[in-house]
């Protein structure tokens, strides 16, 4: 094989024209219209001395043309770096400047102000809007719709994508082609896709869980996707009866189970349910049995890692576990001081080790190294027991992360720009429990002496810098934060306090 992530996810439809995407108008594009479009993307990349080991920036909408540049990144060895539609563009100049990018595509809405940026670093501008237009697609369309692959090795990086982290920098966590490859099949195997399968696709894709779970099991296995730009309720219980499977974050199926319209009749053709990216509560899980017959299969991963864990197709599925290590990943817990492994039941930090595990953080050797151990094992960051009959329950996280609606935010970033505006002398950042996300994130701030705090303008001011879902949902001010003896604020304290404000009226 020349390429082995090309060839095995894409290359081998060449020529199919079994339906690969399905739109919510119904229209569909086949596998063959899709590899012509990703082959004239390739000739552009080209043209525009993209070349082999290149990072290429993508910040734009969920279409058919945004995956065509995951698969031209893919035929021509260049590294495709996608990015939240929702980063402002204070966020992405960040990842610009830290993966010197060579390319950067972005929404025609937002070129105006991305342009200067990404030029003033080196990087050439292409744009792509919802609808496939921009300068990308008309600079594509006359290029030849076959492109000669490029060579690459299976440990070749394939994707970077960044993640956010504690010290409010995020890291680029490199991913090669094998560790796409490898998970995408080991998947495969577990959950039982074949080209029978219709996945209803609603995740963004943008990152590990609609990016590479959901579209490389799908190009693997070769069933056709409903893709859908997001998740909107109206269109999954209509489309729902013409799926066979699905994937999630909870929200997607608290959302459902809190419509009337979802009943078990509507689930009926459905061969399975998967969620991750966030704990599913158990009695979600429970709810959803009762509705429909179905259980949840949820599974455990992230960016780093792709998937690590998942509960059994045949097995129990066991409410409130991730289940057990896939085939080909070891999963261990340790103990956080000595690093010795710990028997069951008891909790310590979750480490694991495979093909699926990333090569480390872009440029940040350090980084890598706090996290990846030399002899393979990757620190999570999430803390965890196996139960006596070897699934895996997360029971919390060692690492100070709020996720929301499957989105992580590290609050450290947000309590940096906190604590800039005017009259706050200090702040922290918590995650409390959400009806609809799961957690949402509180800003808890304490003014200077004699100052006050203009609530709305620091709200103003932080959304100038920081996408939509890291934004506090609430702010408070309080005279002081609870400390330790050590001086460090007891987060923990703080969560109990403020655990009701969005669960209870
Ligand atoms: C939207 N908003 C959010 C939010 N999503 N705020 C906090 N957290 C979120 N996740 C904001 C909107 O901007 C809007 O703000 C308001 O909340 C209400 O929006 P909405 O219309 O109700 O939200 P919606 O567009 O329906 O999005 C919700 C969602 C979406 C849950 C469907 O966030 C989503 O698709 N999440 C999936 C994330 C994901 O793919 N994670 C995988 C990471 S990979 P305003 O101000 O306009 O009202 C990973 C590894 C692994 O974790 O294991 O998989
Ligand atoms: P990300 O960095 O966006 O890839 O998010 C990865 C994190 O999401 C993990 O480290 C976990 O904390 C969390 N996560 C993923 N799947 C699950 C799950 N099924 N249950 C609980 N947490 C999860």
């Amino acid at each position: 094989m020349t390429n082995p992530l090309y060839d095995e996810l894409f290359g081998k439809h060449l020529g199919q024209d079994t339906i690969f995407l399905q739109m919510a108008d119904e229209q569909t594009i086949t596998h063959d219209d899709f590899l012509r479009m990703s082959a004239q993307i390739a000739h552009l990349f080209t043209k525009l001395n993209i070349k082999t080991g290149d990072r290429v920036a993508v910040q734009v909408e969920k279409s058919p043309q945004c995956l065509a540049i995951y698969a031209a990144c893919a035929q021509t060895g260049v590294i495709f770096l996608p990015l939240n539609i929702s980063y402002t563009p204070k966020e992405v100049t960040y990842f610009i400047e830290n993966s010197g990018a060579a390319l950067l595509i972005c929404d025609e809405k937002n070129v105006g102000e991305l342009a200067p940026i990404a030029e003033g670093l080196n990087a050439v501008v292409e744009t792509l809007n919802a609808d496939g237009t921009g300068t990308l697609a008309s600079k594509a369309q006359s290029e030849p719709t076959r492109f000669e692959t490029v060579e690459c090795n299976k440990d070749d990086l394939a994707a970077i994508l960044y993640t956010s982290g504690t010290t409010g920098r995020s890291k680029g966590a490199m991913l090669t082609q094998e560790n796409l490859l490898s998970n995408a099949r080991t998947l495969v195997e577990a959950w039982k896709f074949t080209s029978e399968d219709v996945l209803l696709h609603a995740l963004p894709i943008f990152h590990t869980h609609g990016l590479f779970v959901a579209t490389n099991i799908s190009l693997l296995a070769g069933n056709k996707i409903i893709f859908l730009p997001k998740y909107n309720l109206d269109e999954i219980i209509a489309l729902l009866p013409e799926s066979t499977s699905m994937m999630g974050v909870p929200t997607f199926y608290t959302r459902l189970l809190n419509d009337a319209r979802f009943t078990s009749d509507l689930a009926q053709h459905m061969r399975v349910f998967i969620s991750g990216s966030a704990p599913l509560l158990a009695e979600t899980h429970i709810e959803f049995e009762e509705r429909t017959g179905h259980r949840i299969l949820e599974r455990y991963g992230m960016t780093e890692t792709n998937m690590n864990t998942s509960n059994p197709y045949d097995g129990e599925r066991r409410a409130g576990t991730v289940g057990f290590a896939l085939e080909g990943t070891e999963v261990k817990i340790t103990h956080a001081e000595t690093g010795i492994e710990l028997p069951a039941d008891e909790i310590g930090l979750i480490e694991v080790r495979g093909p699926n595990v990333f090569k480390g953080y872009w440029q940040m050797p350090e980084k890598t190294a706090e996290e990846l151990r030399e002899d393979g094992f990757f620190i999570t960051g999430d803390l965890g027991k196996f139960d006596a009959d070897g699934y895996l329950h997360i029971v919390g996280r060692n690492k100070d992360l709020i996720i929301s609606g499957g989105y992580n935010i590290y609050p450290k970033e947000v309590e940096l720009l906190l604590d800039q505006e005017d009259g706050v002398l200090e702040s922290t950042v918590i995650g409390v429990p959400h009806p609809d996300f799961g957690e949402t994130v509180v800003g808890i701030l304490v003014p200077k002496p004699n100052e006050n705090i203009d609530l709305d303008k620091v709200s103003s001011n932080i959304a100038k810098s920081l996408a939509r879902f890291k934004q506090p949902n609430r702010l408070i001010v309080v005279a002081e934060l609870p400390r330790n003896t050590m001086g460090k604020v007891q987060k923990n304290a703080l969560r109990d306090e403020y655990q009701d404000l969005f669960t209870k009226s």
